[in-house]
Protein backbone atom coordinates (compact mmCIF):
# COMPACT_ATOMS: atom_id res chain seq x y z
CA UNK A 1 0.00 0.00 0.00
CA UNK A 2 1.23 3.63 -0.53
CA UNK A 3 0.43 6.01 1.80
CA UNK A 4 2.20 9.78 0.26
CA UNK A 5 2.47 11.25 -3.11
CA UNK A 6 5.11 13.82 -3.88
CA UNK A 7 4.11 15.89 -7.33
CA UNK A 8 5.10 18.93 -8.86
CA UNK A 9 2.66 22.14 -9.68
CA UNK A 10 3.72 22.71 -13.88
CA UNK A 11 5.74 26.23 -14.43
CA UNK A 12 4.36 28.69 -16.93
CA UNK A 13 7.35 27.47 -19.07
CA UNK A 14 5.52 24.04 -19.38
CA UNK A 15 4.93 24.90 -22.49
CA UNK A 16 8.73 24.55 -23.41
CA UNK A 17 8.98 20.96 -22.07
CA UNK A 18 10.31 18.48 -24.83
CA UNK A 19 7.84 16.97 -26.97
CA UNK A 20 7.90 14.67 -29.86
CA UNK A 21 4.20 15.22 -30.73
CA UNK A 22 3.95 16.61 -33.95
CA UNK A 23 -0.10 16.56 -33.46
CA UNK A 24 -1.08 17.22 -30.47
CA UNK A 25 0.05 21.07 -30.03
CA UNK A 26 1.54 22.98 -26.86
CA UNK A 27 0.07 22.30 -24.02
CA UNK A 28 -2.07 24.97 -22.27
CA UNK A 29 -0.69 26.71 -19.10
CA UNK A 30 -4.19 27.00 -17.66
CA UNK A 31 -5.57 23.81 -18.79
CA UNK A 32 -2.47 22.33 -17.24
CA UNK A 33 -2.83 23.44 -13.61
CA UNK A 34 -6.55 22.08 -13.32
CA UNK A 35 -5.73 19.07 -14.60
CA UNK A 36 -2.83 18.99 -12.37
CA UNK A 37 -5.45 19.52 -9.23
CA UNK A 38 -7.95 16.74 -9.98
CA UNK A 39 -4.75 14.64 -10.98
CA UNK A 40 -3.71 15.84 -7.24
CA UNK A 41 -7.31 14.88 -6.10
CA UNK A 42 -7.45 11.55 -7.51
CA UNK A 43 -4.24 10.59 -5.34
CA UNK A 44 -6.11 11.69 -2.44
CA UNK A 45 -9.52 10.15 -3.28
CA UNK A 46 -6.74 6.73 -3.17
CA UNK A 47 -6.23 7.85 0.55
CA UNK A 48 -2.47 9.42 -0.23
CA UNK A 49 -1.32 12.52 1.51
CA UNK A 50 -0.06 14.59 -1.18
CA UNK A 51 3.05 17.08 -0.86
CA UNK A 52 2.80 19.78 -3.57
CA UNK A 53 5.99 21.21 -4.56
CA UNK A 54 6.02 24.71 -5.96
CA UNK A 55 6.49 25.04 -9.98
CA UNK A 56 10.24 25.08 -11.11
CA UNK A 57 10.33 27.46 -13.97
CA UNK A 58 13.75 26.65 -14.74
CA UNK A 59 12.83 23.36 -15.42
CA UNK A 60 9.96 23.15 -18.53
CA UNK A 61 9.40 19.08 -18.10
CA UNK A 62 9.86 19.34 -13.72
CA UNK A 63 6.20 18.51 -13.04
CA UNK A 64 7.04 15.13 -14.57
CA UNK A 65 9.12 14.32 -11.21
CA UNK A 66 8.64 10.52 -11.13
CA UNK A 67 11.69 10.41 -13.73
CA UNK A 68 14.01 11.89 -10.92
CA UNK A 69 13.92 9.69 -8.23
CA UNK A 70 13.45 6.10 -7.56
CA UNK A 71 11.51 5.56 -3.72
CA UNK A 72 12.12 2.22 -2.78
CA UNK A 73 11.05 0.92 0.66
CA UNK A 74 14.39 0.64 1.60
CA UNK A 75 16.31 3.57 -0.14
CA UNK A 76 15.86 6.62 -2.33
CA UNK A 77 17.77 6.87 -5.85
CA UNK A 78 18.15 10.01 -7.36
CA UNK A 79 18.44 9.56 -10.61
CA UNK A 80 20.33 10.70 -13.77
CA UNK A 81 18.37 11.83 -17.03
CA UNK A 82 19.23 10.94 -19.92
CA UNK A 83 17.48 14.18 -21.59
CA UNK A 84 20.48 17.22 -21.05
CA UNK A 85 17.42 19.54 -20.05
CA UNK A 86 16.24 17.60 -17.58
CA UNK A 87 19.71 17.32 -15.60
CA UNK A 88 19.38 20.10 -13.56
CA UNK A 89 15.92 18.68 -11.50
CA UNK A 90 17.83 16.35 -9.71
CA UNK A 91 19.25 19.40 -7.51
CA UNK A 92 15.90 20.41 -7.17
CA UNK A 93 14.20 16.97 -5.67
CA UNK A 94 17.77 16.14 -3.75
CA UNK A 95 16.83 19.09 -1.26
CA UNK A 96 13.39 17.99 -0.70
CA UNK A 97 14.07 13.75 -0.63
CA UNK A 98 16.68 14.42 1.90
CA UNK A 99 14.63 15.80 4.58
CA UNK A 100 12.22 13.00 4.06
CA UNK A 101 14.39 9.87 3.85
CA UNK A 102 18.02 8.32 4.77
CA UNK A 103 19.45 5.97 3.02
CA UNK A 104 20.03 8.43 -0.25
CA UNK A 105 21.29 7.02 -3.35
CA UNK A 106 22.79 8.40 -6.63
CA UNK A 107 23.45 7.56 -10.30
CA UNK A 108 26.58 9.10 -11.71
CA UNK A 109 28.18 9.76 -14.58
CA UNK A 110 28.31 8.39 -17.36
CA UNK A 111 25.20 6.41 -16.26
CA UNK A 112 21.75 8.11 -17.15
CA UNK A 113 18.22 6.76 -16.32
CA UNK A 114 14.45 8.29 -15.57
CA UNK A 115 11.84 6.56 -13.94
CA UNK A 116 10.09 6.09 -16.57
CA UNK A 117 11.94 3.34 -16.95
CA UNK A 118 11.70 1.66 -13.95
CA UNK A 119 8.48 -0.34 -13.19
CA UNK A 120 8.20 -1.91 -9.51
CA UNK A 121 7.26 -5.31 -9.12
CA UNK A 122 7.73 -6.40 -5.39
CA UNK A 123 11.05 -5.97 -4.83
CA UNK A 124 11.91 -6.68 -8.48
CA UNK A 125 12.47 -3.71 -10.84
CA UNK A 126 12.34 -4.00 -14.46
CA UNK A 127 14.84 -1.58 -16.15
CA UNK A 128 13.94 -0.50 -19.70
CA UNK A 129 17.29 0.29 -21.83
CA UNK A 130 15.95 3.45 -24.11
CA UNK A 131 17.15 6.52 -25.05
CA UNK A 132 16.98 8.32 -21.95
CA UNK A 133 18.40 5.33 -19.91
CA UNK A 134 21.97 3.59 -20.96
CA UNK A 135 23.46 0.43 -19.53
CA UNK A 136 25.70 1.72 -17.20
CA UNK A 137 22.52 3.33 -15.73
CA UNK A 138 20.51 0.04 -15.25
CA UNK A 139 24.31 -1.66 -13.92
CA UNK A 140 24.50 1.17 -11.40
CA UNK A 141 20.98 0.81 -10.09
CA UNK A 142 20.73 -2.56 -10.17
CA UNK A 143 23.74 -2.65 -8.45
CA UNK A 144 22.12 -0.59 -5.27
CA UNK A 145 18.88 -1.99 -5.51
CA UNK A 146 21.06 -5.51 -4.84
CA UNK A 147 22.61 -3.59 -1.83
CA UNK A 148 19.76 -2.92 -0.13
CA UNK A 149 18.36 -6.94 -0.72
CA UNK A 150 16.40 -6.09 -3.74
CA UNK A 151 16.84 -7.04 -7.44
CA UNK A 152 16.69 -5.69 -11.26
CA UNK A 153 16.72 -6.59 -15.09
CA UNK A 154 16.52 -5.02 -18.01
CA UNK A 155 14.04 -5.17 -21.11
CA UNK A 156 15.22 -3.17 -24.08
CA UNK A 157 12.78 -0.48 -26.00
CA UNK A 158 12.63 -0.53 -29.50
CA UNK A 159 10.34 2.35 -30.33
CA UNK A 160 8.58 4.35 -27.08
CA UNK A 161 9.96 6.89 -25.04
CA UNK A 162 10.21 4.83 -21.64
CA UNK A 163 9.15 1.34 -20.12
CA UNK A 164 6.31 2.78 -18.88
CA UNK A 165 4.50 4.34 -21.62
CA UNK A 166 3.59 0.53 -22.78
CA UNK A 167 3.51 -1.09 -19.26
CA UNK A 168 2.34 -0.61 -15.66
CA UNK A 169 1.93 -3.16 -12.95
CA UNK A 170 -1.04 -3.70 -11.00
CA UNK A 171 -0.37 -5.60 -8.40
CA UNK A 172 -1.65 -9.35 -7.67
CA UNK A 173 0.48 -10.23 -10.96
CA UNK A 174 -1.66 -8.27 -13.48
CA UNK A 175 -0.10 -6.09 -15.80
CA UNK A 176 -0.87 -3.47 -18.55
CA UNK A 177 0.85 -4.30 -21.55
CA UNK A 178 0.53 -3.04 -24.54
CA UNK A 179 2.52 -2.38 -28.39
CA UNK A 180 6.24 -4.25 -28.24
CA UNK A 181 5.80 -5.40 -25.09
CA UNK A 182 2.61 -7.49 -25.44
CA UNK A 183 5.48 -10.32 -27.13
CA UNK A 184 8.37 -9.75 -24.53
CA UNK A 185 9.18 -12.95 -23.14
CA UNK A 186 10.33 -11.96 -19.57
CA UNK A 187 6.59 -10.81 -18.85
CA UNK A 188 5.30 -13.93 -20.18
CA UNK A 189 4.73 -15.19 -16.46
CA UNK A 190 2.37 -12.11 -15.78
CA UNK A 191 -1.90 -11.90 -16.23
CA UNK A 192 -1.86 -9.51 -18.96
CA UNK A 193 -4.27 -6.92 -19.71
CA UNK A 194 -4.01 -6.36 -23.22
CA UNK A 195 -4.12 -2.70 -24.65
CA UNK A 196 -5.11 -1.89 -27.97
CA UNK A 197 -2.81 0.30 -29.93
CA UNK A 198 -5.02 2.69 -30.20
CA UNK A 199 -5.83 3.26 -26.65
CA UNK A 200 -1.87 2.95 -25.79
CA UNK A 201 -1.85 6.28 -24.18
CA UNK A 202 -3.71 4.64 -21.58
CA UNK A 203 -1.24 1.78 -21.07
CA UNK A 204 0.38 4.25 -18.81
CA UNK A 205 -1.49 3.99 -15.34
CA UNK A 206 -1.20 3.69 -12.10
CA UNK A 207 -2.47 1.24 -9.13
CA UNK A 208 -3.01 3.23 -6.08
CA UNK A 209 -4.38 0.84 -2.92
CA UNK A 210 -6.69 -1.24 -4.65
CA UNK A 211 -7.83 1.57 -7.60
CA UNK A 212 -6.43 1.68 -10.84
CA UNK A 213 -6.10 5.24 -11.80
CA UNK A 214 -6.06 6.02 -15.87
CA UNK A 215 -6.47 9.02 -18.21
CA UNK A 216 -10.08 9.88 -19.34
CA UNK A 217 -11.19 8.70 -22.76
CA UNK A 218 -10.18 5.46 -23.01
CA UNK A 219 -13.28 3.24 -22.74
CA UNK A 220 -11.61 -0.22 -23.94
CA UNK A 221 -8.88 0.51 -21.23
CA UNK A 222 -11.13 0.96 -18.52
CA UNK A 223 -13.28 -1.56 -19.29
CA UNK A 224 -10.38 -4.85 -19.30
CA UNK A 225 -8.91 -3.30 -15.63
CA UNK A 226 -12.60 -3.02 -14.35
CA UNK A 227 -12.91 -6.45 -15.11
CA UNK A 228 -9.81 -7.44 -13.73
CA UNK A 229 -11.68 -6.64 -11.05
CA UNK A 230 -10.33 -3.18 -9.79
CA UNK A 231 -12.00 0.62 -9.19
CA UNK A 232 -10.96 2.44 -12.02
CA UNK A 233 -10.73 6.68 -11.60
CA UNK A 234 -10.43 8.34 -14.44
CA UNK A 235 -8.50 11.98 -14.70
CA UNK A 236 -7.87 13.89 -17.92
CA UNK A 237 -4.25 14.65 -18.95
CA UNK A 238 -4.63 15.94 -22.14
CA UNK A 239 -2.11 18.70 -21.83
CA UNK A 240 0.39 16.27 -20.01
CA UNK A 241 0.41 14.11 -23.03
CA UNK A 242 1.46 16.87 -25.63
CA UNK A 243 4.69 16.48 -23.73
CA UNK A 244 4.89 12.55 -23.93
CA UNK A 245 4.40 12.67 -20.58
CA UNK A 246 2.27 9.70 -18.92
CA UNK A 247 0.13 10.09 -15.81
CA UNK A 248 2.41 7.66 -14.02
CA UNK A 249 5.02 10.69 -14.43
CA UNK A 250 3.56 12.94 -12.40
CA UNK A 251 4.58 11.94 -9.10
CA UNK A 252 6.42 9.58 -7.08
CA UNK A 253 4.42 7.42 -4.77
CA UNK A 254 5.46 5.48 -1.50
C1 LIG B 1 10.28 14.40 -21.42
O1 LIG B 1 10.38 14.20 -22.64
O2 LIG B 1 11.19 14.15 -20.63
C2 LIG B 1 8.99 14.99 -20.90
N1 LIG B 1 8.46 15.89 -21.85
C3 LIG B 1 8.00 13.89 -20.61
C4 LIG B 1 8.45 12.93 -19.58
C5 LIG B 1 7.47 11.86 -19.37
N2 LIG B 1 7.90 10.97 -18.37
C6 LIG B 1 7.34 9.79 -18.17
O3 LIG B 1 6.45 9.38 -18.89
N3 LIG B 1 7.85 9.06 -17.19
Amino acid sequence: MFTNAIVRTPGRSIVKGISDSKTLGLPNYERAIIQHQSYIDSLKKCGLDVLILEPCEEYPDSTFVEDIALITPNCVIITRPGALSRRGEVNQIELVLKQKFNNIEQIVEPGTIEGGDIMMVGDHYYIGLSERTNLEGAKQIIQILNKYGMSGSTISLKKVLHLKTGLSYLEENNLVVCGEFIAESSLERYNQIEIPEKESYAANCIWVNESVIIPKGYPITKKRIENSGYRVLETNVSEFQKLDGGLSCLSLRY
